[in-house]
């Protein structure tokens, strides 16, 4: 099990990197996105809670200068349902909210139209191979143990900056 959801997570990542490009045929991680797992177990970063929204565990890829990354997270709403509109920050050129698709059997990643879900009482976890932040064109290397802002907006909690620690 964990051997094909490293695998699907590679195909994931190399299917992302090769958004604009015909071939689907490169072998995946080489670009070098497909690192090896973090440890889930880890929670370095406390809890952050503002405006009945709680958001656990952020943490990003590690990634080149240039090259793209993924951020990761849990997200706990005591609120009515809320939305995940936006993402911003100065790490990447672009960021964007993607979900993963099977597509014939081929995992690939699509950006997600109208945010994504947060609803009331539950809990909504972005996590390779699901709903994620995807960050495009990293303006600096992210190395183990950096950490980067980024704001989050809620169509209902509004702004709310986390800071994200690389693994
Ligand atoms: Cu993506």
């Amino acid at each position: 099990m964990r051997t094909f959801i490293i695998f699907a997570l590679a195909l994931s990542f190399s299917a992302c990197g090769m958004q604009n490009q015909a071939s689907m045929g490169n072998s995946a991680g080489s670009n070098g996105m497909a690192g090896p797992m973090s440890t889930p177990d880890v929670d370095a970063l406390p809890a952050v809670v503002e405006n009945g929204i709680t958001i656990r565990d952020p943490w990003a890829r590690t990634g080149t200068e240039g090259d793209n990354s993924a951020v990761y997270m849990v997200i706990e709403n005591a609120n009515s349902d809320d939305t995940l509109l936006s993402v911003s920050g100065a790490v990447a050129a672009a960021v964007e909210l993607h979900t993963v698709i099977n597509d014939n059997g081929m995992m690939k990643m699509i950006p997600v139209e109208g945010g994504i879900p947060v609803l009331a009482g539950a809990t909504q976890i972005l996590k390779p191979g699901s709903y994620h932040i995807m960050l495009i064109g990293l303006t600096n290397d992210l190395k183990s143990g950096d950490t980067f802002p980024l704001a989050l907006t809620y169509a209902n909690a509004g702004q709310i900056t986390v800071s994200i620690e690389v693994r």
